[in-house]
């Protein structure tokens, strides 16, 4: 098998890239010191996380002037996320710390105040014309004007037409809102993206595919023209999968009825609905955006016995090239075996060691956030949240909450924050809140969402996932009045949950709230939709989806 080398300075979760590499019928060889770069023929720079971060610890390792000399000497050279902003000059997230400053410009972080930062999802690296009129109409690197890539940064080098282009670079772009931003840079012996190609499912295979062969340009394939790009992000489709253990002690695929897993009639036992990793397969060849794996049960053990959550993770990683995020368990936890209390950032690593690419945090959120209420909105730097954001990026930790409505006649009878509902209580109440619950729904909490999302979103928590108890396996819609005002307490993604049922439901929570991805579960197990036909449908009323490509 032919090699590639892969710089290795800590930057983030990279199983997921040496699968895909992999995939492509090549072999990874690391480079663990600064002498090593030498030895590599095609160099690829990963990078996820925190510019400062990132580059600090590239800087300290001794990687600049040896990685700067490989590129000179014209060898083959890919950047990816962080490995792309590492070639510019600098980046506003860390005004300090010098890039490489082989591209002229610099990064600035997205404007949340006109949409949720950061910008995650599936968009387009669209190629503009370049100053030699013969490379136009190709394709660089096997980027094509019609594929979606996946995206997860807050900074960006902001796109200004002809700057880069003046100095010979070729650019592909995209659009967020109203901001245009470079999505891929190439010149030479090099290209650089700031979207993961070893993420984004066939498209970027071929990115990285061509780029292995050494494929600089190509014609585009009959039929996609230059003008082919539908811009901006996609509406994002995420397939969840609740796994648990059965009364046999197999690992299934399960799903509740307002979080009760266990089937009404006959032996009231755990639903089994299929094996973990041929699910996750099933809905990436269904075009699912992302696939979220919960370990329902995990209040129960340490995670740390939870063995078979890191090779179901080690399994899908391998085929399903779209990001996977693992919820249950993230928190401190005791070795049963040592007695060792065990951070939550070392749990999470176990995680994305296996090929996880975010982390979901559902109780410990909630205990961290009555904790920073008691402290006075003071941070302690401790929390599983704070500690796995800052080693490894906001984007890598979502929350995860089990929001249950409690309703009220008035406003005035609750501390929390209310809202008037359509649907009216039980004593015709006019007014609810949702009451933050853990360990799965049996704890309710004195805290409502609106104060959670508030506090994580204050620790570094990138992304809400955002269930809702009562709707949970109902089949009867998303929570629309829920996730308007989870949507109005926070700048970062928020992920609708629970309650769909069927396509309608998904236009429904995305023509009615501003929310940034919706995920479905029981519809999707049962048979009764798959992702394709639910993207089909969002086609077909006119919202930008990703098409699953072979
Ligand atoms: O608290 O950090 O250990 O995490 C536990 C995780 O497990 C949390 O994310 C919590 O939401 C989840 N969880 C715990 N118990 C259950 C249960 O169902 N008994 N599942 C559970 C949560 C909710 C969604 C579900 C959607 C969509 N499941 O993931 O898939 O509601 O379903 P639908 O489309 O069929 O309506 P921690």
């Amino acid at each position: 098998m032919p090699t590639v080398h892969l710089l290795d300075y800590a930057a983030g979760n990279i199983r997921s890239l040496v699968n895909a590499i992999e995939k492509c019928g090549w072999e990874v060889e690391w480079i663990k010191s600064p002498a090593d770069v030498a030895k590599a023929d095609k160099l690829i720079l990963p990078g996820v996380g925190h510019f400062g971060h990132c580059m600090t610890q590239f800087a300290n390792a001794g990687f600049v002037e040896p990685v700067k000399a490989h590129i000179q000497a014209g060898k083959p050279f890919m950047g990816i996320c962080v490995g792309l902003q590492s070639l510019f000059e600098g980046s506003e997230e860390s005004p300090a710390v010098h890039g490489l400053g082989l591209i002229k410009g610099r990064l600035q972080r997205f404007n949340d105040s006109t949409k949720s930062v950061p910008h995650i999802g599936w968009n387009s690296a669209s190629t503009l014309s370049s100053k030699d009129s013969a490379s136009d109409g190709q394709s660089i690197y096997g980027l094509r004007p019609d594929s979606k890539y996946y995206y997860v940064h807050s900074y960006a080098v902001p796109y200004r037409p002809g700057e880069l282009e003046k100095d010979g670079w070729r650019v592909a772009t995209a659009k967020y809102g109203e901001e245009e931003f470079v999505g891929a840079v190439a010149r030479d012996n090099i290209l650089v993206t700031q979207f993961h190609p070893e993420k984004s499912g066939a498209a970027g295979q071929r990115v990285l595919k061509a780029f292995l062969e050494g494929r600089k340009s190509e014609p585009l394939p009959a039929g996609v023209s230059m003008s082919a790009a539908e811009e901006g992000l996609t509406r994002r489709i995420i397939a969840c999968l609740d796994v648990r253990a059965n009364d046999q002690g197999d690992l299934v695929v399960t799903k509740g009825d307002q979080y009760d897993v266990r089937e009404k009639s006959g032996d009231n036992a755990v639903r089994n609905l299929g094996k973990p990793v041929q699910k996750a397969q099933e809905y990436y060849e269904q075009g699912a955006d992302e696939v979220t794996f919960l370990n329902i049960t995990s209040f129960r053990d340490t995670p740390l016995a939870d063995l078979p959550m890191l090779e179901v993770l080690r399994q899908a990683s391998a085929t399903v090239f779209v990001p996977l995020t693992i919820g249950g368990g993230i928190r401190d936890t005791l070795d049963p075996s040592t007695g060792r209390l065990v951070p939550a950032l070392e749990v999470a690593t176990l995680y994305f060691q296996s090929g996880a690419d975010k982390v979901s945090i559902g109780s410990d959120a909630v205990t961290a956030a009555e904790a920073y209420y008691a402290a006075d909105r003071k941070l302690s730097g401790k929390t599983a949240i704070e500690t796995i954001s800052e080693a490894y990026g906001a984007q890598a930790v979502v929350v995860s909450i089990d929001p249950k409505r409690v309703y009220v006649a008035s406003p005035s009878d609750t501390k929390h924050h209310t809202l008037e509902t359509s649907q009216l209580g039980p004593n015709g109440e006019k007014y609810c809140w949702y009451a933050c619950t853990i360990k799965g729904g049996r704890e309710t909490r004195d805290l409502d969402v609106v104060q959670l999302v508030t506090a994580v979103e204050a620790m570094g928590a990138g992304e809400i996932l955002l269930n809702c108890i009562d709707r949970d396996g109902r089949g009867d819609g998303f929570d629309l009045e829920l996730v308007k005002s989870v949507k109005e307490a926070v700048k970062i993604p928020v992920i609708a949950s629970s309650g769909a049922g069927n396509a309608e439901h998904f236009a429904e929570v995305f023509d009615k709230t501003t929310v940034d991805a919706a995920l479905g579960a029981g519809m999707f197990h049962r048979g009764e939709w798959t992702v394709k036909g639910v993207k089909e449908f969002l086609g077909g009323k006119g919202l930008i989806v990703r098409k699953f490509e072979e």
